[in-house]
């Protein structure tokens, strides 16, 4: 097997990776990043950052980090033309919602978190409360993007952005819900259903619930 995931199901970005590998149809071999400091002095040596997913590429002799750049190489591996679509505009619709999902939404969250686990010492109620706002912004102008009755994140076919939405969403949501947004609820509805987002939060349920929130209630 070529491909090698350094990852951990229960990581959003990691599980969005998962997602186009199981949408790809690509076998995959994980490693999994499980913060032992044998594996920790491994996962360094190929992902500078330490940052989940890192994929090698061994038959390329190729390392790509960041997700959406993983999600790229390993469509154009596949053949190119279903996560990021041959056509530029659609292409460049789903390149602007992984970007608004992985900064705004992902970012934010992971923010959060990190001050709610107290990894920097006090959690900082100020920093949470303005991340927080930036991702009702987020949930504001998906919604809107959606006016146009799209099946999916970027369009009529699932593509990268929709990797991107159904861990990023279904975790951050936990933290500042949907609210009353109906057209998120229905894409996020969509994405809940998919095969290869079920697939991912199988691999990912043997590790329990990690998230410092409680579960969702809308
Ligand atoms: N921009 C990166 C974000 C990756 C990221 O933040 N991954 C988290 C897990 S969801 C991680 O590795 N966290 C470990 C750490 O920060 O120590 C990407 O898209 O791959």
């Amino acid at each position: 097997m070529s491909l090698i995931l350094w990852s951990h199901p229960y990581s959003g970005y990691g599980q969005k990776t998962a997602v186009a590998l199981y949408e790809l149809g690509l076998p995959f071999e994980l490693k999994l990043v499980d913060g032992s400091p044998e594996v920790m002095d491994g996962f360094l040596a190929v992902s500078p950052f330490a940052k989940m997913p890192t994929l090698i590429d061994t038959a390329a002799g190729r390392t790509v980090i960041e997700s959406s750049i993983v999600i790229e190489y390993l469509d154009r591996l596949a053949g190119a033309g279903r996560l990021i679509p041959d056509d530029p505009e659609a292409a460049l619709e789903a390149r602007f919602i992984d970007r608004v999902l992985d900064t705004y939404v992902g970012g934010n969250m992971n923010r959060i978190v990190f001050n709610r686990l107290g990894r920097a010492g006090a959690p900082n109620e100020t920093a949470m409360a303005q991340d927080a706002k930036e991702l009702e912004t987020a949930w504001d102008m998906l919604e809107t993007r959606l006016a146009d009755g799209r099946t999916w994140g970027a369009g009529e076919s699932f593509t990268l952005a929709d990797c991107a939405a159904a861990p990023l969403m279904t975790y951050a949501r936990r933290l500042v819900p949907f609210g009353d947004r109906p057209r998120i609820r229905a894409w996020h509805a969509r994405l809940m259903a998919r095969p290869s987002f079920l697939r991912a939060l199988e691999d990912a349920a043997p590790f329990g619930d990690l998230m410092p929130a409680p579960p969702p209630e809308d």
